[in-house]
């Protein structure tokens, strides 16, 4: 009975916190603002919160959404060009909604990279 299914799309395959900026919203650019975000991967999404406290609150509270990213279709790509930063790739959405993410360890942003794309290419395109 208390067997997590690995399945279960809520389980969590990565949290940590990164840096982030959210630069277009449904296709529309946005005034580029870097913050520090504590990221959670599940199978088919990644949500980003405050700090790492947030996610437990979140379930206490019904109606708390954290900002959430459908990976679904999403594309992500290492980018040189959209940031003066080292270690940048971008998310985009099948929505339309471009996230950057960045950390200046480099094997963290690797292991990152490497998380999303893997549940990226497990998810159907659409
Ligand atoms: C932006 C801010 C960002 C910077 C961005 C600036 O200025 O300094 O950190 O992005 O550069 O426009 P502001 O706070 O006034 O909006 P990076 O740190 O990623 O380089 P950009 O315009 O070249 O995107």
């Amino acid at each position: 009975a208390d067997i997590v299914s690995t399945q279960d799309h809520t389980v969590v395959e990565k949290e940590g916190y990164l840096l982030k900026a959210r630069i277009a919203d449904g296709g529309k650019k946005l005034r580029k603002n870097w913050s520090t975000s504590w990221v959670v991967l599940t199978a088919r999404k990644m949500e980003f919160y405050k700090e790492s406290k947030q996610p437990a609150l979140a379930n206490l509270k019904p109606g708390y959404k954290p900002e959430c990213v459908d990976l679904c279709g999403a594309r992500i790509e290492w980018t040189s060009e959209k940031s003066s930063r080292k270690n940048v790739f971008q998310i985009t959405t099948v929505s339309g909604n471009e996230f950057l993410l960045q950390s200046d360890i480099d094997f963290l942003i690797l292991d990152w990279f490497h998380a999303i794309k893997n549940a990226i290419d497990r998810l159907p395109k659409e």
